[in-house]
């Protein structure tokens, strides 16, 4: 199967027949496009994903996590959360264990899962973090990354030291992976933190390990920065080694998730593992208890407590027999181009990073395919779309190797995205999921017969996502693998379901932003070599306009971006691109306001059905203008940036400031 890249690169498409809006078709050559629905499997590790087997083991619903205490007259919850090393049984029994990175509390024995314990947050009640970089041996030292580092892009660079860190360093001769101790900074997704607590990329910081070499950096540029700001506003003390957040909560009801941040290192250590929920809940802008489907994992819950609302975390990964994550070690795993790299001749390819990662296997909640037994009654997920790469388009079929497009055996309703609910429930057959991206639904299982089985498919493709529809303008995931996703298996009921039908439900009150009063146009670019030809892609980037024309700008340029406190902007993110990319502003939720082809030839769209809500993340169409609108109402220093976490590593991610 050839990909989309690999068309590229043959000349079998011109850039004008790419320049395709989300909806439209691409002009793909007879011949080219695959109609077999078995294509050929996905290139990964030395475990085949065929050889394992699917729906043998149950889906995790990961508990909440504990608690250390609650602080100052009990006004703030206070967590102590680490991130660890350890092994965890991701592949079905009889596979080995897999060397996972994930948090777990201090407080809490036997709580470090991945992914995550959720986070169980109230609105308007703060919660406060302290995050712990605990990659260390036993005895104190420090652990090296478990995936390839690659020590070429503009990364953290502890080996740099200050005067070095967050650079990108000159190299004589092509350097291997980097092996040193390994810099992290968590981010909570979706929330509206202030810039101190926002997991800036070059706030991160070393673990406090017994042997970091002198020389080394053991915090990036901004970390004493945010470190007295912190301990200014609130007391807390950060340790070496943490980072101590405060969350305000002071938003709406929603699905928001924490992962780290750290700067071009980002896509190894979220694949590595850690990441978890952070639901929001209560005040107006919640329903009351009992209307939605429930309960949710909650403290102090008795063994065997059944759930009826379940965060679902999909990730694809592929995987060594030995059991071990496989990540690509070398730029040739992408596109066969084996050098030269940086400092060996006159490159500028880096020599590990790979533009995009496909895994071949698809991991829930931390298990490979997992079932999960539903009772003939309504539940309520809320999806997350943690891939690295990959695009998911979720359906629920009768079987999972259902010629593809496959027929909706149940549709989703679905009643919030990142920024909580929608206005409006909304019914799909399908769950269209950019990186990040949450999508919160409900699922109606009454009236099932004991013992059917349903299978959660996905229908996006194996390679970048460009917009359209599956086998009509790209090929279907690979049905006998990325193409399933999970499995429903229905059991007795246990209790009657008391809560309100989908269709009947009234979401809370919906307050859209006022006027725009600035409109600012931004740009997603992607760049070849510079001196090799015909080889790239080099790096994503984002940038701004000149007239009509993109300015490419890097991590390190002067911002650009930097609306006033409390402006009200709508920004116009123009896609050269060939590839669709979920584009993520930290601090704010905004509103999609429409999508335009960049030629300006037919109608601007409005919003998707489930895009009508608050939103962090956007999908940006290839050739399209993609308008949203959002409030800028906390000072401070922020990032906006790709989500397709490769592309974020390398240039993909701009700095911002809202105010002086
Ligand atoms: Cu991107």
């Amino acid at each position: 199967m050839l990909t989309r890249r690999q068309l590229l690169k043959a000349g079998a498409i011109t850039g004008a027949a790419l320049l395709v809006p989300g909806g439209g078709s691409l002009l793909l050559p007879n011949g080219l496009r695959s109609t077999n629905a078995l294509a050929d499997a996905i290139p990964g590790g030395t475990l085949d994903p065929t050889a394992v087997p699917k729906y043998v083991t149950s889906l995790v619903i990961p508990p909440a996590m504990p608690r250390q205490a609650a602080i100052q007259n009990d006004s703030i919850d206070y967590y102590v959360i680490a991130v660890r090393q350890f092994l965890q049984q991701i592949l079905p029994a009889g596979h080995p264990a897999t060397t996972v990175w994930s948090y777990g509390s201090v407080a809490g024995g036997g709580t470090f899962n991945y992914p995550a314990f959720t986070i169980e947050a109230t609105v308007d009640r703060p919660v406060r973090v302290k995050w712990m970089n605990e990659l260390v041996d036993g005895s104190g030292n420090y652990l090296p990354h478990i995936l390839p580092v690659d020590p070429t892009l503009h990364w953290a660079n502890p080996p740099g030291g200050t005067g070095g860190r967050d650079m990108r360093p000159y190299f004589g001769s092509t350097p291997g992976r980097y092996t040193g101790p390994v810099p992290m900074v968590v981010h909570l997704h979706g929330s509206h933190s202030t810039e101190e607590a926002d997991g800036f990329a070059e706030a991160w910081y070393l673990p406090d390990a017994n042997n970091i070499p002198a020389a080394y950096a053991v915090v990036g540029s901004y970390y004493d920065v945010f470190k007295a700001k912190a301990e200014g506003l609130n007391g807390a003390i950060w340790d070496p080694g943490s980072a101590v957040f405060q969350y305000a909560n002071d938003q709406r009801a929603g699905t928001n998730w924490f992962h780290d941040h750290t700067l071009g290192m980002t896509r190894l250590n979220v694949y590595a593992g850690p990441a978890g929920f952070y639901l929001m809940r209560g005040g107006p802008s919640d329903l009351p208890a009992g209307v939605l489907p429930g309960p949710s994992p909650k403290l102090g819950d008795p063994p065997g407590t059944k759930y009826y609302e379940i965060p679902i975390a999909v990730q694809d990964r592929s995987f060594n027999a030995d059991g071990s994550l496989f990540y690509p070690a070398s730029r040739e795993f992408f596109d066969g181009f084996a050098g030269p790299y940086i400092g060996a001749g006159n490159s500028d390819i880096s020599p590990i990073w790979n533009p995009e990662f496909f895994g071949n296997t698809m991991v829930v909640n931390g298990r490979t395919w997992p079932t999960l037994q539903v009772e003939p009654r309504r539940y309520r997920f809320r999806f997350l779309n943690g891939c690295n790469s990959r695009f998911l388009i979720l359906k629920i079929a009768s079987d999972g190797l259902a010629r593809r497009p496959a027929r909706a055996a149940l549709p989703f309703w679905q009643i919030g995205s990142e920024g909580g609910f929608l206005p409006a429930p909304v019914q799909l057959d399908y769950l269209l999921m950019g990186l990040a991206e949450r999508a919160d639904v409900i699922v109606d299982f009454t009236g099932l017969k004991v013992g059917s089985e349903l299978y959660l498919i996905n229908e996006a493709p194996d390679e970048p996502f460009g917009g359209g529809k599956p086998e009509r303008d790209f090929p279907a995931a690979d049905p006998g693998s990325t193409g399933q996703v999970m499995k429903f298996k229905v059991v007795p009921l246990a209790s009657n379901d008391t809560s309100v039908p989908p269709h009947q439900l009234t979401l809370p009150a919906f307050t859209p932003l006022g006027p725009a009063s600035y409109t600012r146009q931004v740009s997603l670019n992607e760049v070849d070599s510079a001196t090799l030809e015909g080889v790239g892609p080099r790096a994503a980037l984002l940038g701004t306009m000149a007239g009509a024309d993109p300015v490419h700008r890097e991590w390190a340029d002067a911002i650009t971006e930097n609306p006033d406190l409390n402006a009200t902007e709508i920004w116009e993110m123009f896609n050269f691109t060939e590839d669709a990319h979920p584009i993520h502003i930290h601090e704010v939720m905004f509103q999609v306001v429409d999508r335009e082809r960049i030629d300006r030839r037919g109608r601007a769209r409005p919003p998707e059905s489930w895009e009508t809500g608050y939103k962090d993340t956007v999908t940006a169409y290839p050739g399209e203008i993609t308008r949203v609108k959002a409030k800028f109402d906390l000072p401070g220093l922020y990032v906006w940036h790709c989500h397709i976490v490769e592309h974020e590593d390398n240039e993909m991610m701009r700095p911002y400031r809202v105010g002086p």
